[in-house]
């Protein structure tokens, strides 16, 4: 199946949620830049809507397609629409290949609605593998050292020339390894309770629903007892 044409879908189909004079978080990565995308065919065709975006790379994009960037500010957001990297059938998502996931995080926890948009190679059973971080650069290796006790392996991410890769917010990015992940909650509640970790990518209870880009359409999930 082709990938990129799952990724529009799903990002089109996600903008026609969007409702004039709405707030609107946009997501990062190549499926919520398809939702980029067609949000500015809508502006361009007369909606206003403010926008807040996760990145300062979708900021960009938003931008030359001639959408204004705002500030999240104490009136939150109406509708976030992100990617993830993966999510399981009750819609608990890793995000933060980007590396934007504090801003993702931010945005769609001030989000009303939440709606996240995939091709269907990120549907898993059972979340695994690769969990994003952004750690604070004081005193990471003692962090690291520390979090290695979740039985995960950590490790810091590779910027351009070697020095080790940071985010928009001026923090350094890594991942953590890990099998299967039996208990989502419980790794979450580990790598919350660490000091030195700003934020990490399991994104638990916050999706509403996930738009599934497919060859005929988009396929909604809503996680049971909600929507
Ligand atoms: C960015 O930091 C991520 O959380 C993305 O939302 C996630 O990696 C999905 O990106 P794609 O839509 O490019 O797969």
């Amino acid at each position: 199946m082709d990938m990129t044409a799952a990724k529009r879908t799903a990002g089109q189909v996600a903008a026609e949620l969007v409702e004039d004079g709405m707030t609107v978080g946009l997501g990062t990565g190549s499926t919520a830049h398809w939702f980029i995308l067609a949000i500015a065919t809508r502006v361009r065709n007369g909606m206003t809507i403010r926008a807040v975006a996760t990145s300062l790379s979708s900021e960009r994009l938003a931008r030359e397609h001639g959408i204004d960037i705002s500030d999240l500010d104490a009136r939150g957001i109406d509708l976030a629409v992100d990617g993830a990297d993966q999510v399981d059938p009750d819609l608990r998502l890793i995000k933060g290949f980007g590396g934007a996931l504090v801003r993702e995080k931010v945005v769609a926890a001030a989000a009303r609605r939440f709606v996240v948009v995939v091709d269907p190679s990120k549907v898993v059973d059972r979340l695994s593998g690769r969990v994003p971080l952004e750690l604070l650069p004081f005193g990471v290796e003692a962090t690291l050292a520390a979090l290695a006790e979740t039985g995960g392996v950590f490790s810091l991410r590779d910027g351009a020339g070697g020095e080790p890769l940071r985010s928009d917010n001026g923090n350094l990015l890594g991942d953590g390894r890990f099998g299967v992940i039996d208990d989502p909650e419980g790794l979450a509640e580990l790598l919350d309770s660490n000091p030195g970790v700003i934020g990490h990518g399991m994104f638990l209870g916050m999706a509403d629903s996930v738009l599934v880009g497919e060859p005929t359409g988009v396929r909604t999930m809503v996680a049971a007892g909600r929507g």
